[in-house]
């Protein structure tokens, strides 16, 4: 599916972004780990390249651990980087980062004890839309600090957050770029939820995921929905699911668009399995 969603608050964050790379150490990348390959933006590849990086792959609770291990050990061989993969849900899993952060910026915390300075540590976490960076910051956080939630576009405008005495990290809006010239890729960021439901076909959407995970792995869908594949369109099996859910309007007429709300819910909540789609 053919996606372009840039709107002006995700240009003024790339400038905001490309602004504040002199006031940063580090960058952390958080890349959602259910396809952490189209969540690399090319317009943070300046940012990115000067700086060194910590790779995030996010909601490792919902990928397959095998894909995930994968992009892990392929993130890690780029210059500059390490590489690990999380679940922001759990209390204190984002702990490693503080370690390495410290790690990696050992050379400059020499050079500021010996010139005498006591200058805090500072990253800038970025990311495409819905990847998980405030929920991220705010397992670090003592506190609950940054805003988060379920669906792409909430964090607006920087924000500084200040994990201890010695770290602060700058929370940045999801940013995309414009035209995602790759079908694949942006229908990818569309199953994620990265791409704001108001802008997409979501009924073609659903029917093109179906076909997707048939694909990759009919058993998911025949486990998920007690339904067999075999020989069947992807429309047909698309319309079973949504019988089989009730998503059905007054006239008994199949409700597409709820039903494709309904599929792709499973696919972000988990409740597919456990599925990486690069
Ligand atoms: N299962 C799971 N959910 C996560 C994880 N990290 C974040 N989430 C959920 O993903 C959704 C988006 O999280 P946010 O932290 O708001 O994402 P963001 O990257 O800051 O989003 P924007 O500010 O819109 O760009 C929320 O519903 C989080 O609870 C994770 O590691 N595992
Ligand atoms: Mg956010």
């Amino acid at each position: 599916m053919k996606i372009n969603w840039f709107p002006g608050h995700m240009k003024s964050a790339l400038d905001v972004m490309g602004k504040e790379l002199k006031n940063v150490d580090l960058i952390i990348y958080v890349l959602d780990s259910r396809a952490p390959f189209s969540c690399l933006n090319p317009s943070f590849d300046k940012i990115s390249s000067k700086r060194p990086v910590i790779y995030v792959l996010s909601k490792c609770d919902l990928s397959n651990e095998d894909r995930t291990n994968y992009w892990q050990q392929y993130f890690s061989q780029k210059e500059n980087s390490v590489c690990i993969k999380l679940n922001s849900t759990v209390s204190g899993s984002a702990k490693v980062i503080k370690t390495l952060m410290k790690t990696m910026l050992s050379k400059k915390a020499d050079w500021n004890k010996r010139k005498g300075l006591n200058i805090p540590f500072r990253a800038m976490v970025i990311g495409v839309p819905n990847s998980g960076k405030s929920t991220l910051i705010n397992n670090l956080a003592s506190k609950g600090k940054a805003i988060t939630g379920d669906k792409p576009g909430v964090t607006r405008g920087k924000q500084w957050v200040a994990i201890d005495d010695n770290i602060n990290l700058l929370d940045t809006p999801g940013t995309l770029w414009p035209d995602i010239d790759n079908e694949v890729v942006g229908t990818r960021l569309a199953y994620i939820g990265s791409i704001k439901n108001e802008i997409l076909d979501i009924a073609t959407l659903g029917l093109e995921f179906v076909g997707d995970i048939k694909k990759l792995d009919a058993s998911l869908l025949e486990n998920r929905y007690n339904i067999k594949t075999d020989g069947k369109t992807n429309l047909a099996i698309f319309e079973e699911i949504c019988k089989k859910r009730g998503f059905i309007s007054k006239g008994n007429e199949i409700d597409y668009e709820r039903g494709a709300i309904g599929i792709l819910d499973d696919f972000r909540k988990g409740r597919l399995g456990k599925i990486t789609l690069d």
